[in-house]
């Protein structure tokens, strides 16, 4: 089993020097994420399943909100869908945030986009992100997007919070309802940088992607970790 499971990370590590040879080799064309171009120095990340409302949001709280963060629409985060998908999430996501952790600036919070429909469906997408940032539960926000498909818009947001508190340490205060209807988006984003305000007040630790499948290796770690597997290997000779 355990040699398996080390076959497994051998493998990955490969497919990923791979990848990044062949990003390099193409004179370091990266998608780096649409951010907005402000000066500031505290960044809120956008994730979300495919479709779930991202750029949408992303362009909603560029309008509305001043200077206050710079928000980066990330692309979809679609990790299950194939083995391609899910290293060029990596990648992707590991250069957008080498990009912006440093120094002078941070990543102060991480709003979770979600399209309102069934709750058990929402759970589901919500969780298949989420569950990469286990971590950094105190950073997370979550906002439904297309709420204005719902029919009672009051009691949908009672229970939704109450259902999907449980991703956010029960703290449904994280929770916004965003929609598609121009005289909503000034109340929305105000409520959200509200929030995003408390959540960077209260942040224990900054976010960086160590203990996270983000992670990136570096290659004195790689070569530690071939010359250990060879070594298991040739014991069992
Ligand atoms: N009715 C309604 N439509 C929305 C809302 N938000 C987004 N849409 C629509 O849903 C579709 C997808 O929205 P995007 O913002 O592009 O979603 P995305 O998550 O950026 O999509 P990808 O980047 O492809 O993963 C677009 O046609 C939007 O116009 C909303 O709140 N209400
Ligand atoms: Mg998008």
């Amino acid at each position: 089993m355990g040699i398996f499971i080390s076959i497994l990370t051998f493998n990955r590590i490969i497919f990923r020097n791979k990848k990044s040879q062949t990003i390099k080799d193409n004179n370091n064309i990266l998608f780096m994420g649409c951010c907005s171009s402000r000066k500031n120095n505290d960044y809120v990340l956008i994730i979300g399943s495919p479709g779930s409302g991202k750029t949408n949001l992303y362009k909603k709280l560029n309008q509305n909100i001043n200077d206050q963060f710079s928000f980066v629409d990330i692309p979809a985060m679609d990790l299950e869908e194939s083995i391609e998908n899910r290293e060029k999430f990596i990648n992707d996501f590991q250069n957008i945030c080498e990009n912006k952790i440093n120094k002078k600036s941070q990543i102060v919070s991480i709003v979770v986009s979600v399209k309102f429909e069934r709750t058990d469906l929402m759970k589901r997408s919500l969780l298949s992100v989420i569950k990469y940032f286990h971590r950094y539960l105190d950073l997370i926000i979550i906002a439904i997007t297309h709420f204005d498909q719902s029919e009672d818009q009051d009691e949908d947001k009672n229970n939704l919070k109450q259902q999907l508190k449980f991703l956010l340490k029960n703290n449904e205060d994280r929770i916004v309802f965003s929609q598609n209807s121009n005289q909503n988006d000034n109340q929305m984003c105000e409520n959200l940088l509200k929030i995003i305000e408390n959540v960077k007040q209260n942040k224990q630790e900054p976010f960086t992607l160590k203990d996270t499948i983000f992670e990136k290796i570096d290659e004195t770690q790689q070569q530690n970790h071939l010359r250990d597997l060879f070594q298991e290997f040739n014991n069992q000779q």
